[in-house]
């Protein structure tokens, strides 16, 4: 679905192959190329303005590593702005509510809503282990009802009986009376299809939301209407709150504009994708794997992750040296917090470390960010030289002055000193372990944990 796109992206960066320097201007002809392979594949143009700029700020700002070339440093830059247009992180359906739950799924007629509904009562009872009970509200087309209890047997699943002449509010109330007394986990509420926005049907959306407080309202968007599914989704998530977005038909020649722009117009997730017509062709929607398909530069990222890794290796062994023999002071602390900075800061420096993901999100949760860190310099900063070398000799009027200095309060003061002490403590218990890496980790850990 992304191949054209692909394949001009890789046109783009086959140019910059080999190149030892970049110029600004190379740079900039580089980001002009993308940004129309992106218009051509149908990604909203806020979107392709946002992603270019902030290619660029990150592109011009970055100094080149070691043993990489510039275009490589791009790809990389490109392949990390695509994640986080996408989204980042799968982000999984919530079940955060005593069962049964309702998941309710909206659409414009013919996305795909009655077809998602099935394949994804499916994914929930097979790869989840969940009761699912399907439930038609679209009492409008008389097939309707029966199409999905087509479906439902087919996959031998629960749907709930047809009874005609119930309008959708009473189809959903008797779905939860049935769903009680058969212990469904989830009501599937597949509503009825609408050719465009109109008010009455949105009207019993909203009446149905009311009433089964649904942990899920997912968008089923086609995406081979490229930016028009964009646009409705903005505009059902402005009338009927959405949780999520499921993305139908990226099996056909959809030029993959709607799933590069969707998120951020919207600010909802992809959810899930449907890539085909039958009953299992639904993916679970991972930005991660969907980036490395659209740029299929998967070796390019992983080296220059690597020669990341390996600098700060590099880095993080000298300091380790320093601090074994006692001589970690504050100006080493300082140049430290420095790269953390340079390096994309806190969480630049955490996408450099693999399996850590958790400690980046409680991180993100406690507010632990670049501001704390260029925080902590500030402090170190409005230290004289001596200082800085022997913190030692820190005392309560001494103290005062930095705080004063720094514009913190000396309980800031106090908490860098302690954390200072902290990473020399852990560099003793650590001295067996691999150097470099735990020295990052429980460097990162040593200097903002504990709070
Ligand atoms: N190729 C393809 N077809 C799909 C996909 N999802 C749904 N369809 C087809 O789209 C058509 C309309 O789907 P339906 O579920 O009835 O749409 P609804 O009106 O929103 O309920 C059917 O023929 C489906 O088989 C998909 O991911 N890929
Ligand atoms: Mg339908």
């Amino acid at each position: 679905m992304f191949d054209h796109l692909t394949k001009r992206l890789g046109s783009v960066f086959e140019k910059l192959k080999g190149r030892g320097a970049l110029t600004e201007a190379d740079v900039t002809e580089a980001l002009r190329e993308v940004r129309v392979a992106l218009l051509e594949a149908d990604v909203a143009l806020a979107t392709v303005k946002y992603f270019i700029e902030d290619v660029k700020k990150e592109a011009i700002g970055t100094d080149v590593l070691k043993s990489i070339t510039p275009g490589q440093m791009i790809i990389k830059i490109v392949h990390d702005h695509l994640l986080k247009l996408l989204g980042e992180e799968v982000v999984p359906l919530d079940f955060q509510a005593a069962p049964p739950i309702a998941y309710l799924m909206v659409g414009l007629q013919g996305s795909g809503k009655t077809t998602s509904s099935a394949k994804l009562a499916k994914y929930i009872k097979d790869k989840l282990g969940k009761k699912p009970l399907l439930v038609s509200l679209d009492v409008y087309r008389p097939a309707a009802q029966k199409q999905l209890g087509i479906l439902a047997q087919q996959l031998n699943l629960d749907a709930l009986d047809i009874i005609e002449g119930q309008k959708p509010l009473e189809i959903a109330k008797r779905a939860f009376e049935v769903a009680k007394k058969q212990s469904i986990d989830v009501i599937i509420l597949d509503t009825a299809g609408r050719l465009h926005i109109d008010d009455a049907l949105m009207q019993e959306i909203r009446e149905i939301q009311n009433y089964s407080h649904p942990r899920e309202t997912l968008l089923v968007a086609d995406a081979m209407t490229g930016q028009d599914a964009v646009t409705m989704a903005d505009a059902f998530h402005k009338t009927v709150p959405l949780t999520g977005i499921i993305l139908t038909r990226l099996d056909g020649d959809a030029r993959g504009g709607a799933a590069l722009s969707i998120r951020h117009v919207t600010g909802q997730p992809i959810k899930f994708m449907g890539v085909g017509e039958k009953l299992d062709q639904l993916e679970l929607f991972d930005p991660r794997r969907v980036a490395d398909r659209i740029l299929d530069r998967g070796d390019v990222v992983a080296l220059v992750e690597k020669a990341a890794l390996a600098i700060n290796e590099e880095d993080a062994k000298k300091m380790a040296d320093k601090m074994q023999k006692g001589q970690f002071d504050l100006n080493d602390l300082a140049t430290y917090l420095g790269q953390m900075l340079k390096m994309g800061g806190m969480g630049g420096l955490m996408n450099l470390l693999p399996g850590i993901g958790k400690i980046k999100e409680k991180m993100h949760e406690s507010g632990m960010d670049d501001k704390i860190i260029k925080r902590q310099i500030a402090i170190i900063r409005a230290m004289t030289k001596k200082e800085r070398r022997h913190p030692e000799i820190l005392n309560g009027s001494r103290k005062k002055r930095i705080a004063a200095g720094a514009g913190v309060h000396v309980a800031d003061v106090n908490r860098l000193l302690k954390q200072h002490d902290q990473m020399g403590l852990m560099m003793k218990r650590m001295k067996k372990m691999s150097m470099g890496k735990s020295l990052l980790r429980g460097g990162i850990k040593g200097l903002f944990g504990g709070k």
